[in-house]
Order: structure tokens, then sequence, then C-alpha cells
């Protein structure tokens, strides 16, 4: 295959992967309880990507760019997907039922968060650690406000 042909088909990918995650409306659930699981493990895979680059936004581990970027990719990518599996009918498990009582408030605080794991993302590919050390407390600090006003403990 030619270069620009391959770029085309790449960029194609690319734009199709980014707008089935953006409308982040694919999935259809055949329970409640897939709903459930299935924003549990993404937020648990979330969690994992987010430890491993805290820990060199803190330093408690070394930095490592690439290592770095990867997982910032990987978080703005699952940043857009948990919001599909809080539909009507799915309250349970950590889920306090605000969610569905205040749900311009819950868009809301959905939205700052996928909006900072962009700005997350982008300063990883800087390749800089001050720029992601810059980027990593806000982005944090969204994770703990949603969590703060809809999640049980
Ligand atoms: C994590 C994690 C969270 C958030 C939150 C940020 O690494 O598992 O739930 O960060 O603690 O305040």
């Amino acid at each position: 295959m030619r270069l620009k042909s391959l770029s085309a088909a790449v960029l194609a990918v690319s734009a199709a992967v980014v707008s089935m995650a953006a409308s982040a409306d694919t999935l259809k659930f055949a329970k409640a309880e897939d709903a459930i699981k299935y924003r549990q493990n993404v937020f648990f895979v979330t969690s994992q990507h987010f430890g491993t680059l805290g820990a060199m936004a803190n330093g408690r581990a070394p930095f490592d760019a690439e290592l770095a970027k990867q997982n910032a990719q990987v978080l703005e990518t699952l940043a857009a997907l948990p919001w599909q599996a809080f539909g009507a009918g799915t309250e349970g498990g950590k889920a306090k039922a605000e969610i569905w009582k205040e749900k311009a408030k819950f868009d809301e605080a959905a939205k700052n968060y996928e909006t900072e794991m962009g700005k997350l993302a982008a300063a990883a590919k800087t390749g800089d650690l001050a720029q992601l050390k810059a980027a990593f407390g806000p982005a944090a600090q969204t994770c703990k406000a949603c969590h703060d006003a809809f999640r049980n403990r």
C-alpha cells in the first residue's frame, strides 16, 4: 500500500474509534447488572492506569515519558466510556441515587473529568514531567469531586 493511502486508512480508523468513544452510546446492556459491572470494570481499569501515571507524577516511580504517554492516552479513551452505563434503571452498585436525581450535575461532573483527562493526555504527549505534574492534580480532583458527590463508600 502506498504511504498516502496507508495514512488515509489509519486516519479513517482513528476517526472511527474517536467518534465511537466520543459519542459513548454504542452499547445496549442486556440487564442492569451488566451496566453496573461494565462501569465498575471501566473504573477499575482506569484506576490502574491512573495509579501508574500518578506514581510518576508524584515521584514515587521514575518518570518514563513513553509509559506516561501511553497510560494517559488510555485514560483519555476510557474517560468517555462509563457514562453510557448509568442509564435509567441501572441504579445500584456504589452509585448514589443523586446520579439519576441530579442528572445535569452528574453530566457536568463527567464532562469536567473528560476534559481534564484530555488535558492530561495532551500534557503527557509533551514528554515534559513538569507538564504532567501540573495536569495530574486537577485531573485527580475531578475523580474526587465525582466520588464525593455520587459514590457511596
Ligand atoms: C486514584 C483512584 C481514585 C482517584 C482519587 C483522586 O488513583 O483510584 O479513585 O485517584 O483518589 O482523588
